[in-house]
């Protein structure tokens, strides 16, 4: 069997998703995600200009050699661009695979370890009333966890994942007016003594069977974090997000010491080399790496493996920062992983989103029943995808009062 081309696709409803498909001499197709937020012609041009070149006559089924193939094969290894055009690919094969042996992924894993798999949705408010009744909704829906984010009275501007105005919406993964990003400004001393309190409230409101989850998004420092997750404790966290930037590990040592919230990392993270110190030592509960730009199922597999030997269980990072490709990967290994703990899940079942990227994975109550169809369970209808184009877009970048940069 052979590798004949791939296409590289990037447009979508509302979103530039990287879309890679394989084509092989038995007719057989497989589709893979490279999208990567806000850079996506990156990946794309990786793939166009080096990988898929050197992809044509190779035998789809021998994945792991592929991925090696690139990854060591490159020299200078890792990185973002390149884990996400590696995803791609690696996601592809697999799909392929599946689609062999007319098995769903999660057959290849070693089957269900469970039915449905948890989800938790975005909540979200101009302020804490308006963040509640976006909770409400979500409960009355059926989902079982809610990550949580409100304005902050105060703040300069509306903050991390929170619209301008009440009952408002806003698209804080991406701006699509323009490649030169807009300025947040945060006060870190105006949240932290805010938010303990809020989350407080919501735990009194909702009981004590909803698991709440909060997001810092990297913005305290490491004593600052500390203080934080020890004044979060009475509100009984599922989870305590990206409490400080990610590249110094050794701040997740400090916040241990001082307190036992559950803390979840990782969204950023490209390989098993950044995770295995969080995972060994036990300073993490979460591992919250996506499959798309952490080199697809064969890397993200070994760092799920790693995980479950220290109690360390799955967050796959979650839509809509991927396409609903990345998100059959991860729901896949969210059925097999016997150290699966939750998905995060943003609405993507938009009609237009449906139509470019048809399945029959199922998200109802708070739960994802993957489908069992061959492969990842989902195809790319190419007539769709010709109605959207590359849109560029940026994330916010944020400042604090006095100018200076800080971490979106
Ligand atoms: C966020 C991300 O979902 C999350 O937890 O931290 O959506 C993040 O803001 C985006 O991926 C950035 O592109
Ligand atoms: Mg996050």
């Amino acid at each position: 069997m052979k590798i004949t081309d791939a296409k590289v696709f990037v447009g979508g409803p509302k979103k530039n998703y990287v879309t890679l498909k394989i084509y092989t001499d038995q007719g057989i197709y497989g589709l893979g995600d490279a999208t990567l937020n806000n850079r996506e012609t990156l990946p794309a041009s990786y793939l166009t200009d080096y990988l898929i070149p050197n992809l044509i006559g190779l035998d789809p089924r021998n994945s792991e050699d592929i991925w090696q193939l690139f990854y060591r094969g490159a020299y200078f290894r890792g990185g973002p661009i390149a884990m996400a055009a590696y995803g791609a690919i690696d996601m592809a094969l697999w799909d392929i695979k599946g689609k062999i042996a007319d098995l769903p992924l999660y057959q290849l894993f070693g089957g269900k370890s469970r039915d449905g798999a948890m989800v938790y949705a975005h909540a979200t408010g101009a302020d804490l009333e308006d963040l509640m009744d976006s909770v409400a909704c979500y409960v009355e829906d059926g989902y079982k966890a809610v990550r949580v984010q409100c304005g902050i009275p105060g703040m300069p501007t509306a903050g991390y994942a929170v619209p301008e105005t009440k009952g408002g919406m806003r698209n804080y993964i991406t701006d699509y007016s323009g490649i030169r990003p807009s300025t947040e400004i945060w006060d870190s001393g105006k949240y932290m003594r805010y938010m303990p309190g809020a989350l407080m409230e919501i735990r009194e409101k909702f009981g004590p069977e909803l698991k709440i989850l909060h997001d810092v998004h990297h913005r305290l420092t490491p004593r600052e974090a500390a203080e934080f997750a020890k004044s979060v404790e009475p509100a009984d966290l599922y989870w305590l997000e990206d409490p400080t930037p990610a590249e110094d590990q050794d701040a997740l040592k400090f916040i241990r010491r001082h307190s036992t919230v559950p803390i979840a990392i990782g969204e950023v993270f490209n390989t098993i080399w950044q995770c295995n110190k969080l995972i060994e030592q036990e300073l993490v509960d979460f591992i919250r790496v996506a499959v798309t730009y952490a080199g697809g199922i064969t890397h993200v597999k070994r760092i799920v493996d790693l995980a479950a030997l220290h109690h360390v269980r799955t967050g796959f990072h979650g839509a809509p920062s991927h396409s609903p490709l990345c998100m059959a990967a991860q729901a896949h290994l969210n059925a097999w992983a016997p150290n699966f703990g939750v998905q995060e899940y943003l609405v993507l079942g938009t009609p237009e989103c449906d139509a470019l990227f048809p399945s029959e994975h199922l998200m109802t109550n708070g739960m994802f029943y993957v489908s069992d169809a061959p492969g990842l369970g989902v195809d790319f209808d190419e007539a769709e995808a010709e109605r959207y184009s590359y849109e560029p877009g940026s994330h916010p970048i944020v400042r604090l009062e006095d100018g200076t940069l800080w971490n979106y």
